[in-house]
């Protein structure tokens, strides 16, 4: 890539950004995209969330890879290629990989080239006979995976409860763009979060230690950065609860105050109490998702729970 192009692309990400940014605070119900938490301070803040007692997504998710690496691996049987949406540090993947042996590759793909990067150089040193190929690019649109000479059974990790939070007819997408990418007799290995007592889910959205509330607010920090912009954090307000009509947790920011915002070229008019919805979580049953999957051309063939049945890993067939 030439200087000028890396350049170019960099300010046509900046512009995308703003450009969406402005176009969800105008809407008559203000919004903004979840998938804007994510600069450094956004990874940072949500590596804090997922070690707090409070949001047991994770730690669930651990134990059941930890307990049950095993008969994973076994399901990916000898010379898979194993590609992992999201990869991130690829911490969580170490467990399977302990496990798995004759491995075909392992593809991690990344949206953040500079995590992405730092995860192959570890895993690298791990596991030194593995193919590891690496790919930057966003999961959530078509992609295409690297050639591959032979015809290796394929499957497709996302793990941390990540389909949660795309909206219904995007986890559609989602999944039927994945079968697509599949061959009859690959897999899908993915983790949702449970439908569970309310008070649960509350508590993993408002930890004590206020790591969530500084994740929703960073992103008005992170507008305020990256963009002309004055938001006053001190006069929004974190606030998230569990919807269970729709089965999602909604975060939300509100204005404290009634108040106008200066975004780039835009006055954003906030009164008081208005909120700006940042981010959905949805829950799930294991039937529901299930049935969701079948739509989309997966059979579900093995389910995986915590000791307090928090979270599930699910294994599809295409
Ligand atoms: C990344 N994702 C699965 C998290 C979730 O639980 O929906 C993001 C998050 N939002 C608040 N806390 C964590």
């Amino acid at each position: 890539m030439t200087k000028e192009a890396s350049v170019e692309n960099i300010q046509s990400a900046a512009a995308t950004f703003q450009e969406e940014v402005i176009t969800g605070l105008q809407e008559r119900k203000k919004r903004l995209s979840p998938k804007h938490f994510y600069d450094a301070q956004g990874a940072y803040l949500f590596d804090q969330i997922t070690e707090t007692d409070d949001y047991y997504l994770t730690s669930a998710e651990l134990e059941i890879l930890q307990h049950h690496g095993g008969d994973i691996a076994e399901k990916l049987g000898e010379h898979c290629r194993f590609i992992e949406f999201g990869s991130g540090s690829g911490m969580k993947t170490k467990y399977v990989l302990d496990e798995a042996y004759n491995l075909h590759s392992y593809v991690p793909i990344d949206i953040s080239a500079p995590y992405l990067s730092q995860s192959i150089k570890e895993l690298k040193q791990d596991y030194p006979t593995l193919t590891i190929e690496g790919m930057c690019a966003d999961f959530t649109t078509p992609i295409s995976l690297p050639e591959s000479a032979g015809h290796e059974k394929k499957v497709v990790f996302f793990p941390g409860s990540s389909f949660g939070n795309f909206e219904p007819m995007e986890g559609e997408l989602f999944l039927k763009r994945t079968a697509a990418m599949l061959e009859k007799g690959d897999g899908l290995l993915i983790g949702i979060d449970l439908v569970k007592n309310p008070d649960i889910l509350h508590a993993a959205y408002n930890d004590t230690q206020g790591y969530t509330a500084a994740f929703n607010k960073n992103i008005l920090e992170r507008i305020n950065r990256e963009m002309d912009a004055d938001f006053d954090l001190a006069s929004f307000e974190h606030y998230a609860f569990y919807q269970p009509i729709e089965k999602r947790i909604e975060m939300h920011l509100i204005s404290q105050v009634e108040q106008t915002v200066q975004v780039g070229p835009a006055s954003i008019p906030f009164k008081e109490g208005e909120s700006i919805h940042t981010e959905n979580s949805y829950k799930f049953t294991v039937h529901d998702f299930t049935v969701l999957a079948a739509k989309c051309g997966f059979t579900r063939d093995k389910v995986w729970l915590d000791t307090n049945q928090h979270v599930a890993l699910l294994y599809f067939e295409r």
